[in-house]
């Protein structure tokens, strides 16, 4: 099915190159500007954050959100695109310093929830029906500040309070070990699905897969994404690449091991992903060092890579691969897929 997917990215992923350790090195781009760039690079869908629809949303009223949100969906739709997903930014109030949803805090907690809700109205005014969330700060730094049980029996809690509200919505977990926690509460694929089987309504829970938060587990992101498939729980992707066990790196699609990228597509591609109209998304920064006027050669060049890897899935021989299988020559195996990857 080469050629038929459609990609997405988040508005976050056009940066100014600020780290940690550094200020910003890039001009930042306005909404508007960097909403012009979607098509022209290959994309036709906005993942969103809450407050990349509408900046400031704490100092505005539910009405006033809802009607900010409409103005962004006719921008949308003048530039020929679709919202993706919405996820609420629990992670930057004081408030959710220590958690938003598990914090021992009860008016974080409630915070936290009612800023959920104002992100599903944005959801709705953005005509989307998911729901993301990264779990940022539901974990802790120190093992005896929270308890890991009542944790997970307030993330139920949250995620039924947003099933209630809305009954069209379907929300996707973003797994992720660590960073900013030093542990998270809902580290992989496994832990999110099986909260959201702890949930009022676990046919519209599933998971968003993101390429490096997996590598930070420890773990394969193909056998995760095969994992959610076999669950059809797989709603979205954040596809990127990560160099090793540190900081989140957010590189380009292949960048790192393209034999671990093409296992991601081949899983995906063999399963028909985004037959159902899910997004091929990505979640990629650009280097710190690139120029401004070429820093968005990230994007296009992971849609390139994964394009490629389409067309290279689907030609592999895979009588070749099933017969080498049977046989169990897995280093032949290992110097086809090899070979292959290599063009020789
Ligand atoms: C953080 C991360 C986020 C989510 C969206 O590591 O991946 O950008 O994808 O909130
Ligand atoms: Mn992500």
């Amino acid at each position: 099915m080469a050629g038929e997917y459609r990609f997405s990215f988040g508005p976050w992923n056009i940066h100014e190159g600020a780290d940690p350790f550094g200020p910003t090195v890039r001009r930042g781009l306005t909404f508007a500007r960097k909403l012009k760039l979607y098509k022209k690079l290959g994309f036709d869908g906005v993942q969103f954050h809450d407050d990349d629809a509408v900046p400031d949303m704490n100092k505005l009223s539910p009405r006033e959100i809802a009607a900010k949100a409409k103005e962004v969906r006719k921008m949308l739709r003048d530039e020929g695109l679709t919202a993706e997903f919405v996820a609420p930014r629990l992670w930057e109030d004081p408030r959710t310093i220590d958690g938003a949803y598990t914090s021992n805090d009860p008016e974080a907690r409630q915070y936290a929830k009612d800023r959920s809700r104002r992100a599903i109205d944005i959801a709705v005014a953005l005509n989307t029906k998911l729901i993301v969330l990264w779990l940022a700060r539901e974990g802790t730094y120190i093992r005896e500040a929270k308890d890991s049980k009542v944790a997970v029996d307030r993330l139920v809690e949250a995620i039924n309070d947003m099933l209630e509200y809305n009954a069209g919505i379907k929300i996707a977990i973003e797994p992720k070990p660590n960073e900013p926690m030093d542990q998270a509460y809902i580290p992989t694929t496994g832990h999110a699905l099986a909260l959201g089987y702890l949930t009022k309504d676990p046919k519209r829970v599933g998971v968003n897969i993101e390429t490096a938060h997996v590598i930070l587990a420890g773990l394969d992101p193909s056998d995760e994404m095969g994992f959610a498939l076999a669950y059809d729980k797989l709603y979205t992707v954040h596809l990127n690449d990560q160099n090793g066990l540190k900081f989140d790196e957010d590189k380009s699609f292949g960048s790192v091991n393209l034999r671990r990228a093409f296992n991601q597509v081949r899983i995906l591609d063999r399963y028909d992903y985004g037959r159902k109209g899910e997004f091929v998304g990505l979640d990629v920064k650009a280097m710190r060092t690139q120029k401004q006027d070429v820093a968005t050669k990230h994007l296009t060049n992971s849609r390139t890579i994964f394009l490629r890897l389409v067309e290279l899935a689907g030609s592999l021989d895979e009588s070749c691969v099933e017969q080498l299988t049977a046989e169990r020559d897995y280093e032949e195996l290992d110097m086809l897929i090899i070979n292959y990857l290599m063009g020789t």
